[in-house]
């Protein structure tokens, strides 16, 4: 048994790394990968092609294989979402000596091998693999911490308006930490001014802004218009990565929109709004980019008329150094307004 990626310290950090990446076994041996972080991972053979083309946005979270497969390396086997429910396990029987690297699909740069020994030959203990796979969950812990210490706390203006950088990541060995935030999740900008939100990192993000109900469209597809008055409008998946193109990563590495009209605009990322990444646009007159937004938003005005900055609220050891709760609710209820409907369009797009 290994664990697929761990839960970090602080708001909706995550460990995306196999625990452990490497495991050697004995011929006839099963391993049972399980998942019990909020992020869901998967376990993919690509026995040295490309990802199957059954995968598609739509049909990611299934298994290919089914979810007890014997492996000998002559085939691709899949496992799809695994989550915290033990009937997502993927469990696979390996038949034959071998190496065989495997990946995560949905998280680009996650990956391990399996190493497969001839009877006889001495292999790890289940308690070994655990202490490595604990020693993995602690060392991502440290990296989430210096994430988080680095991250950006504010946009940047640049001629073309303000800039919202990546959420925060970090690669490490076998994948990477990331935190499912908006940094800043509140940005005060006068009208007429454009957003561009940056997502050049490998954990895809969405910037969807949905006016309060559930998304007119589906938000895993950029909309076109590039300026925003209200309703519906998306990203599609931001991201970037080495080998991964648009079947993927549909809305390219940033997005941009210009707010003509003064408003509070919420929005939100529809993989992660239950992770709590959402944000919010405050629109003031034209010129006014920077100003403190309303009394009531959380984090208050940082001196100097830059952008105010806030992020929700932190949980647990590790949280985000100055985060308000206070307003944040509304925000929140905002954008949790449609998330009913969305379960099956998050399960289905969630990476
Ligand atoms: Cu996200």
């Amino acid at each position: 048994m290994a664990l697929a990626g761990g839960d970090g310290p602080g708001q909706a950090a995550y460990i995306n790394v196999f625990e452990p990446s490497s495991l050697i076994v004995t011929e006839g041996d099963s391993v049972q990968w399980r998942v019990t972080s909020g992020e869901p991972h998967t376990v993919l053979f690509l026995n040295n092609q490309p990802p199957p083309k059954e995968i598609n946005l739509d049909t990611l979270e299934n298994p290919i294989g089914g979810l007890n497969p014997s492996y000998d390396g002559t085939k691709q086997i899949y496992s799809g979402f695994i989550v915290p429910d033990p009937k997502t396990n993927y469990t696979v029987k390996f038949t034959k000596a071998g190496n065989y690297p495997f990946i995560c699909l949905i998280h680009p740069g996650m990956d391990g091998s399996v190493t497969v020994l001839s009877p006889g030959l001495f292999v790890p203990t289940q308690a070994q693999i655990d202490a490595d796979g604990k020693k993995v969950q602690a060392a991502g812990e440290a990296a989430v911490r210096r994430m988080i210490a680095a991250a950006p706390t504010a946009a940047t203006r640049s001629a073309s308006g303000w800039i919202v950088p990546a959420s925060p990541y970090l690669p490490v060995p076998g994948g990477f930490v990331a935190q499912n935030v908006f940094t800043p999740a509140r940005l005060s900008i006068g009208a007429g001014d454009t957003v561009t939100w940056m997502g050049d990192i490998p954990q895809a993000h969405t910037v969807t802004f949905t006016g309060g109900g559930p998304p007119a469209g589906d938000p895993t597809q950029p909309t076109k218009a590039k300026s925003y008055t209200g309703g519906f409008a998306s990203s599609g998946l931001l991201g970037k990565a080495p080998g991964v193109g648009p079947e993927l990563f549909t809305g390219g590495t940033s997005f941009s929109l210009t707010f003509p009209n003064p408003g509070t605009y919420t929005y939100i990322c529809i993989l992660h709004i239950d992770q709590g990444m959402a944000g919010v646009v405050e629109v003031g007159a034209p010129g006014t980019g920077g100003a403190a937004p309303s009394p009531a938003a959380p984090g208050g005005a940082l001196a100097g008329g830059a952008p105010i900055v806030v992020r929700p609220p932190a949980t647990g050891d590790g949280g985000l150094a100055g985060s308000t709760a206070a307003a944040w609710p509304l925000a929140l209820a905002v954008a949790f307004a449609g998330i009913a409907t969305l379960g099956v369009m998050r399960a289905r797009a969630r990476i």
